[in-house]
């Protein structure tokens, strides 16, 4: 989710350490069938900066994926938070493509989730993952949160854990 250059460090929202998940996320992608990633895609008035300071406006450098980031993988390639009246935080409100209609084509039942942030977007996504009736396992080294408040990235996974979210470190999987 969101590895995107306005969320690392000398992004306009700038997470602490959100460039530590990139060679975690490179290692893993290569362990798992298919690779989805999420980008946030906002215009550049929305009510979401009201919120947030301007962040991943549409087909800037900001909204890039982090340089490092291997994309190689990438099958499918989500844009979310395009509307000016939504925060568009999860997957499943992407606008290009439905996730959930991907996920159900293809057979998948079980996803992995990694990225940024671990209180929005990350956290979000598993939970709408869980309602839709997919298992979900969060990489916890491979995620980083906004913390607004301190041990906010705490609360988030003492939340997905009691929704029914699998927490995971990436040495976990496979062999790594
Ligand atoms: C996100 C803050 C603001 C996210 C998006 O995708 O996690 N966080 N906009
Ligand atoms: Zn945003």
């Amino acid at each position: 989710m969101d590895v995107q250059n306005d969320f690392c460090p000398g992004g306009s929202l700038a997470v602490k350490d959100g460039d530590r998940v990139v060679p975690v996320i490179n290692r893993l992608m290569d362990r798992f069938e298919r690779v989805i990633s999420s980008q946030d895609w906002h215009p550049q008035e929305t009510v979401h900066f009201e919120k947030w300071p301007p962040h991943c406006i549409a087909g800037t450098e900001g909204a890039e994926y982090h340089p490092a980031l291997n994309s190689d993988r990438i099958g499918l390639r989500l844009f979310k938070g395009t509307e000016n009246r939504d925060d568009g935080y999860s997957a499943f409100e992407a606008t290009n493509a439905s996730l959930t209609d991907y996920l159900h084509a293809e057979g998948i039942q079980t996803l992995y989730v990694c990225g940024l942030t671990t209180d929005y977007c990350v956290k979000a996504t598993a939970l709408d993952a869980l309602r839709e009736g997919f298992h979900i396992c969060v990489i916890t080294d491979a995620i980083a949160a906004v913390n607004l408040q301190p041990g906010d990235d705490r609360k988030a996974l003492q939340e997905l854990y009691a929704a029914g979210c699998l927490l995971m470190e990436s040495g976990e999987i496979g062999c790594l």
